[in-house]
């Protein structure tokens, strides 16, 4: 990596100042958040994880003793520090810790693996990295093992059995007095689904951040009375902030945490910590909804069900609201900011057929075409938008091209452009589509065509790739590569070696591909692009092939 300086692009100062004026931006560092909940409700459960549990005073104390720890360990602000844990109680104390330490985590998928995490400790030149020992059958000090030899990485710190590197139980030490981060400076940094080869990284300030959770706690009418079950990875932006496990802890509700969302283990939760609230993507609300036909439980004490990550269709939303108890919740958000809910009180055409709408009064949105004028009311076009809580720019992290990115990402006047394609209503809500970005949506998961691509054409028997989504009735869209073959042999070509060859390259397994056309030419636009549109309603007529 090279060390070029890049300048964060960041919100103007006058835009900076109004926001601060207007109370967007209250000037409060996000360790603040778990402070002010612990002074108001020390003895309340905030955090349920199995057996254990911690209240706001507990977790708060912990987080203390964690950050000094941490700070004995040599990190300080503004260090990045990778964190890749699951839905464990410790996550919620690291959370905290980085952010009073001023330090800023940098929020991996428990799915991601060698390839995502070497880029993100690449790109961060994190020195530190914690995780868990084993979690879903995967061995995370292997990953340690293999990060350690290739970056820049100086100490691994393992929730569980630690062996060689550092036990996250030890750490824990007397409180010390740390200076506190201002609440301009970068609080963490989120993922991008990414259209890109490299997945870019969000920088997300404590002032931006805390307002989003804020908001979106009121939105939700969350209190001190919630019981937020996090189902969904609690670090990817929705669990976390939307309002997620911070606007719970925000609000002085408790947080359950579930290993995944599958319905039996998410049913029993729900019953016995009498739930309020959950997160869900469309094909978990899938499984829920065929879940509920047999169902003994009783759910009543769902207030909340929030539907969101990939678009919900109208029937299954229908559905859910005869079957659920509570408010269906559609949100439509991404980690580069802007998110949009249904009210609870808006009538269910609007819940049904609409996406929501934006958190805040000021939240701009545009719908533009191809040539960025705005289209009419209703009529479809790419979503920009700009606002309190949606980045101006990407992290600068010594890329030579993220300028080249940031001026393909951002408008001159510093709209982000989405890559959705929607419509926005008379009554300012917004229809998702679909996309204009060359991404894959599987069921909520992102994934970057080009990344996948560029690791199949250092394949021995691919000449061209290209991926594509193909409509799928349970995951919304599944990925599809199709290859020109180099030779005439096609066996290596077959699913499960493609498979095997992009694992062993370190990829998520959610990336790979579930299927594989071997075509002879690819559909080109008429500037000689491969016309990922044509090859879709090509491949769309096909048999699959194994
Ligand atoms: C959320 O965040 P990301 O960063 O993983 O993904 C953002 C993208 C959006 O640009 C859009 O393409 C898609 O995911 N998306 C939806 C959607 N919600 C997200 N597409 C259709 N309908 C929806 N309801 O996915 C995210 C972040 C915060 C809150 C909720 C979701």
């Amino acid at each position: 990596m090279s060390g070029t300086a890049h300048k964060a692009q960041t919100w103007p100062e006058d835009i900076a100042a109004r926001y601060r004026r207007e109370g967007y931006w209250k000037g409060i560092p996000l360790g603040q958040l778990l402070r002010d909940s612990a002074a108001l409700y020390p003895d309340q459960v905030a955090v349920i994880d199995g057996d254990r549990r911690w209240t706001y005073q507990q977790l708060d104390n912990t987080a203390d003793a964690l950050a000094a720890g941490l700070y004995e360990l040599g990190i300080r602000a503004n260090d990045k520090v990778v964190v890749q844990l699951p839905n464990v109680g410790e996550l919620a104390q690291v959370i905290f810790a980085l952010f009073r330490l001023g330090a800023v985590p940098v929020f991996a998928l428990p799915a991601h693996r060698a390839c995502e995490l070497e880029n993100f400790c690449k790109q961060t030149q994190a020195k530190t990295y914690i995780t868990i020992d084993r979690f879903g059958g995967f061995d995370y000090r292997a990953l340690a093992r293999y990060l350690k030899n290739v970056t820049a990485l100086q100490r691994v710190v393992i929730v569980g059995e630690a062996e060689e590197f550092i036990p996250f139980e030890e750490i824990k030490t007397t409180p010390i007095p740390l200076a506190t981060p201002a609440a301009h400076q970068l609080a963490l940094l989120q993922l991008s689904g990414g259209t890109t080869s490299i997945p870019k990284l969000i920088p997300r300030t404590h002032d931006d951040y805390f307002y989003s959770v804020r908001a979106s706690a009121e939105i939700c009418e969350l209190s001190n009375h919630s019981v937020y079950l996090a189902v969904l990875p609690a670090v990817h932006n929705f669990p976390l902030s939307s309002p997620g496990v911070l606007g719970t802890w925000y609000a002085g509700g408790t947080v359950v945490l579930a290993a995944n969302g599958a319905p039996e283990t998410a049913f029993a939760l729900i019953a016995k910590h009498q739930v309020t609230i959950t997160a869900l993507v469309p094909p978990l609300a899938l499984a829920w909804l065929s879940a509920m036909r047999h169902n003994p439980l009783d759910l009543s004490s769902l207030a909340v069900v929030q539907v969101g990550g990939a678009k919900l269709s109208a029937e299954v939303a229908k559905q859910m609201l005869t079957v659920f108890p509570g408010h269906l919740q559609q949100v439509f958000g991404m980690a580069e900011g802007l998110v949009n809910y249904t009210r609870l009180n808006d009538p269910q055409e609007i819940v049904i057929h609409t996406q929501g709408r934006p958190i805040s009064p000021a939240d701009e949105i545009r719908v533009v075409d191809e040539e960025d004028n705005d289209v009419e009311t209703n009529q479809l076009g790419q979503l920009l938008t700009r606002g309190p809580y949606t980045i101006r720019g990407y992290f600068p992290c010594g890329d030579d091209n993220l300028d080249r990115q940031n001026a393909r990402n951002f408008t001159a006047d510093g709209f982000y452009r989405t890559g959705d394609l929607v419509r926005l209503t008379e009554q300012g809500y917004l229809i998702v589509e679909g996309r204009c970005k060359d991404q894959i949506n599987r069921g909520g998961e992102k994934i970057s065509a080009e990344e996948v691509e560029n690791h199949l054409l250092a394949h021995p028997a691919v000449h061209d790739v290209a991926m594509v989504g193909i409509s799928d009735p349970y995951l919304g869209e599944r990925n599809c590569v199709c290859v020109i073959p180099a030779t005439g042999d096609t066996v290596q070509l077959r699913l499960p070696s493609l498979r095997a060859f992009l694992r062993d390259r370190g990829l998520a397994e959610y990336k790979l591909p579930d299927r594989v056309e071997i075509l002879e030419t690819f559909p080109k636009t008429s500037f000689g692009k491969v016309s990922k549109k044509a090859l879709r309603e090509l491949i769309a007529d096909l048999v699959p092939q194994t």
